[in-house]
C-alpha cells in the first residue's frame, strides 16, 4: 500500500500537475517479446484512435523507437529462443512511461509499464523485484511466444516461456488480493497460426497455461481477477518457418516473410489497451474503490468528455479475443 501512494506524492515539482499513476507489468522470460510488444502498442495506438492519445515520455520513446525500429527491419531474421537481440538489461526494471488523455488536451493519466530482463525469473535475488511490480500493477502482460508454443507439439514451450515459473510468481503475489486486477495473455509470433486456425491457438494457450489458469480461476481468485486472451501480431506478415539446431544442440526459430513485398502490418496490436481501459471503466461504473483505485478512476469521474471517449475506445467490436474469466469485471452494457 505505501509504494501505492508514494506515487501520489508530488516529488516532481518540475511537472505542472501529478497525474495518478496506473502500473501494469510485463511478464515473462527473456526473449518471449516483452519489449517488443510495448512498442508495437505504442506505435499503433496513434493510428487505431482519433480521440485518445498514449505519448511516451521523452525517456521512454527513444527505446522503443529504436525496438520499434528492429521489428520493421527483422524480415529475414532468424530467433534464439531465450534471447531477445539485445535484451532489457541493468538492476532496475525499465519503466516505460505515457501519459493518456484525450487528444488536444493536458492528459489526466500515466500508465507505466514495468519491463523487466526475463532473466530475472532466473535469478532469486531478483525475482523479488517482479513480485513486488506484479503486486502493485492493476495488469499484467504476459507475452507467450506462440511459435515455441505451437511447433514440434510444444516440445520448447515449458523450457522458454516458463508457464510454471508464472504459476508460482502469481500464486504468491495474487495471495489475499486486496482489488481486482486483469491478466492478459498475450500470444506474439504468432502470424502463422492466426492465419492457419485460430481456434487451435487458443486451445493450446489454455492447455499451456492450464495450471495458470486454473489457480485464477480459484474461488478466491475468480471474483477479482478478468483473465482474457488476445494475440497480437507485433510485425504482421512475418511467419514461422523452421526450426535449426545447431551443432551444440542450441535450437533457433526461423522466420520468413510472406512474400517479397509485404510490408510492416501489425494488427491487434491496441486490443491490450482497449481491455485495460475497460477494466477501468467498469471499476469506476461499478464504484468498486479500494483506496489505491480511488486515485487512478477519478480521472474518469471528473471528465465526461474523456470518460466517453474512453466508453467509445474500449466497446468497439473485437474480434480474436477470448475472456477467460471475469466478466463481471469487463462487461460494460448488460
Ligand atoms: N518473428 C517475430 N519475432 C519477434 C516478434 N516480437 C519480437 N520478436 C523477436 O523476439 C526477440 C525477443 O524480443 P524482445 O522484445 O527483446 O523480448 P524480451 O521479452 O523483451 O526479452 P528480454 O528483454 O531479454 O527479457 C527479438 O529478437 C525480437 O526481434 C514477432 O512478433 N515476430
Ligand atoms: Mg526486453
Amino acid at each position: 500500500m505505501i509504494s501505492f501512494l508514494k506515487n501520489f506524492l508530488p516529488d516532481d515539482f518540475d511537472k505542472p500537475q501529478q497525474l495518478p499513476i496506473l502500473k501494469v507489468t510485463m511478464l515473462g522470460p527473456s526473449g518471449v517479446g516483452k519489449t517488443s510488444l510495448l512498442a508495437a502498442m505504442y506505435d499503433q495506438f496513434d493510428e487505431i484512435s482519433q480521440d485518445l492519445q498514449l505519448r511516451a515520455d521523452e525517456d521512454t520513446a527513444p527505446i522503443l523507437d529504436k525496438r520499434l525500429q528492429e521489428l520493421k527491419n527483422m524480415v529475414g531474421t532468424s530467433i534464439k529462443p531465450g534471447e531477445g537481440i539485445r535484451g532489457t538489461a541493468g538492476d532496475e526494471p525499465m519503466c516505460y512511461s505515457f501519459e493518456f488523455g484525450e487528444t488536444g488536451v493536458n492528459p489526466e493519466l500515466e500508465i507505466q509499464f514495468q519491463d523487466y530482463p526475463g532473466g530475472w525469473l532466473e535469478k532469486t535475488n531478483q525475482i523479488e523485484k517482479v513480485r513486488t511490480l506484479i503486486g502493485e500493477s492493476a495488469a499484467i502482460l504476459i507475452p507467450i511466444d506462440a511459435a515455441i508454443l505451437m511447433e514440434n507439439n510444444g516440445e520448447y514451450h515449458e523450457k522458454f516461456n516458463q508457464p510454471n515459473k508464472i504459476n508460482d510468481l502469481l500464486k504468491k503475489v495474487y495471495r489475499n488480493l486486496d482489488s481486482p486486477r486483469l491478466v492478459i495473455l498475450v500470444p506474439v509470433k504468432c502470424e502463422k497460426y492466426m492465419q492457419d486456425n485460430p481456434k487451435q491457438l487458443f486451445d493450446r494457450v489454455k492447455e499451456g497455461y492450464k495450471k495458470v489458469l486454473n489457480q485464477l480461476a480459484g474461488a478466491k481468485l475468480a471474483p477479482k481477477v478478468a483473465v482474457i486472451i488476445t494475440p497480437v501480431q507485433t510485425v504482421g506478415n512475418i511467419v514461422f518457418s523452421r526450426i535449426e539446431k545447431t551443432s551444440d544442440d542450441q535450437v533457433i526459430f526461423r522466420y520468413r516473410k510472406r512474400g517479397p513485398n509485404d510490408p510492416y502490418q501489425p494488427r491487434n496490436t491496441e486490443i491490450p489497451l482497449r481491455f485495460l481501459l475497460r477494466f477501468l471503466l467498469k471499476l469506476h461504473l461499478d464504484k468498486k474503490r479500494s483506496s489505491w483505485l480511488d486515485f487512478i478512476l477519478d480521472f474518469l469521474g471528473q471528465n465526461d468528455s474523456l470518460r466517453n471517449a474512453v466508453i467509445r475506445f474500449s466497446e468497439e467490436r473485437m474480434d480474436d479475443v477470448e475472456i477467460v474469466q471475469g466478466h463481471h469485471l469487463l462487461k460494460l452494457t448488460d
